[in-house]
């Protein structure tokens, strides 16, 4: 189903007039209500009035999070704290976090773009949703589960953790829809394997994995481990939450962006130059319609790309390509850039691996270098019950040698430079235990 028809398939001149009139109204809001906007207006000789529509939107001053570091807690609010009813606050893995604030009006919208996301991927009024993400500051939990309300549905507000509890629940509450990270969907799979509990024995429908990137690869491992259709939620507490884009389940080919409320572009890494649809860069995301934290060309770090076309689903809105990385998760292996995703994708072509791995990154003789360990799959490693997997286990067995070689031959063909590849035993790899997962261990000296 669509949530707003009127508003998801839209004709897009239609569209594109309302979101103009947006701009307009937005700049001479943020022009007029913080501080940090009017002198950068006034920085780049940009009069409110002179914004008449998205023509003139690259004429506008990008945002950065280092804006809203900057201004700490509250500095960027466009209404006082008091008119908010919410904040939430995005995980900082060092110094602060970045607080972000709510009015009842944004909360309203936050429930209805989650309300949309939810019925793009496959959900109805009257299902069960089985919420595992996590509850608190992060935007995940509270944020999808307002959207469920919305649309009509009974929330299971389960958060994230406790695998075994989640199990028990999903079997004996029978949730059509389940909503985690892609990385504690694997982790769910496992654990149904583990006790021998058959896909089809479960009453999943549908899911949305978000909050970190993902791969098709991964995409068909939950497909078959949860017996669902699972599609791509995305977003960040800067801009709202999740919510900001969602795949629809009937063409899975790219999530389609709410734009009446979040306007995207996609901009050179280097150079801030826009990027033509189709091309891939860094997502910047304008706000048009949030009151307590509207922002301007956000800067979001995350690259994609943009398709427009009326989808087989029958809504107007953009499409962006599933997140290949963040800027600053970008590796430069002796000149070649690369993203963690890649290296995914590429290892989930190789049948004998699971989709578990753990990347280190270190430097030798002033070069990064990369070393992958890839996790063998159950099946394949029935034979190796050894805990460690030693260099010298591998070189002497020639089963295990061969498949390294093949996937170190893989990853340099594909991706065009060479990385020391390792094998991990079954469970060697990190497993989500609930959140967001961190595969990259970065060893290199501190400049
Ligand atoms: O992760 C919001 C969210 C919650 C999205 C639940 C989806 C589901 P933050 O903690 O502020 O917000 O982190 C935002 O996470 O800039 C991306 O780098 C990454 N991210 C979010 N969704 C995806 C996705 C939430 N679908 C940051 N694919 C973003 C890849 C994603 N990366």
């Amino acid at each position: 189903m669509i949530f707003e028809p009127e508003l998801e398939c839209m004709d897009v001149e239609a569209r594109r007039a309302v979101q103009g009139e947006r701009l307009r109204a937005l700049v001479a809001r943020v022009a007029e209500r913080v501080p940090l906007y009017r002198e950068r207006l006034a920085a780049s000789h940009v009069k409110a009035g002179d914004i008449r529509g998205l023509g003139d939107l690259t004429r506008l001053p990008l945002t950065r999070k280092t804006d809203l570091r900057d201004t700490y807690p509250f500095g960027m609010l466009a209404v006082p704290r008091r008119d908010c009813i919410r904040v939430h606050a995005s995980s900082g893995t060092t110094g602060r976090p970045t607080v972000v604030a709510y009015t009842t009006a944004d909360t309203d919208l936050f429930a209805r773009v989650c309300a949309r996301s939810l019925a793009m991927a496959g959900a109805e009024p009257g299902m069960m949703l089985h919420n595992a993400y996590g509850y608190g500051l992060f935007t995940g939990g509270l944020g999808i589960h307002y959207g469920g309300e919305r649309l009509g549905m009974t929330v299971v507000p389960v958060s994230g953790g406790m695998t075994e509890r989640q199990l028990l629940l999903i079997q004996d509450l029978k949730p059509d829809v389940i909503t985690c990270t892609p990385s504690y969907a694997l982790t769910l799979v496992a654990e149904c394997e583990k006790r021998g509990i058959a896909p089809d024995a479960l009453s999943l429908r549908y899911a949305l994995h978000g909050a970190e990137p993902w791969t098709d690869g991964m995409r068909v491992q939950i497909d078959r481990g949860l017996g669902v259709r699972c599609t791509n939620i995305y977003g960040l507490s800067e801009i709202i939450g999740p919510g900001v884009s969602n795949e629809c389940v009937e063409a899975r080919d790219g999530s389609h962006v709410m734009e009446d409320h979040f306007y995207p572009e996609i901009l050179h890494p280097e150079t801030g130059e826009p990027v033509p649809d189709g091309g891939e860069g860094v997502l910047v995301i304008t706000t048009l319609t949030k009151e307590a934290l509207p922002l301007l060309r956000y800067w979001t770090g995350d690259i994609t790309s943009l398709t427009r076309g009326t989808c087989a689903c029958g809504r107007t809105l953009v499409k962006m390509a599933l997140i290949k990385g963040r800027t600053d998760d970008m590796l430069i292996i002796r000149g070649v850039n690369v993203y963690p995703s890649q290296v995914e994708s590429v290892l989930a072509r190789v049948e004998e691996l699971a989709p578990h791995y753990r990347l280190v990154v270190t430097r030798e003789k002033n070069l990064d270098a990369l070393e992958v360990q890839a996790e063998l799959a159950g099946p394949f490693a029935r034979e190796i019950v050894r805990e460690t997997l030693s260099e010298e286990i591998v070189e002497a067995d020639h089963q295990l040698r061969a498949l390294r070689g093949r996937i170190t031959k893989l990853l340099h063909d594909t991706i065009g430079v060479s990385m020391r590849v390792t094998l991990l035993p079954p469970g060697g790899a990190p497993r989500s235990e609930g959140g967001k997962l961190n595969r990259v261990t970065d060893e290199r000296p501190r400049a």
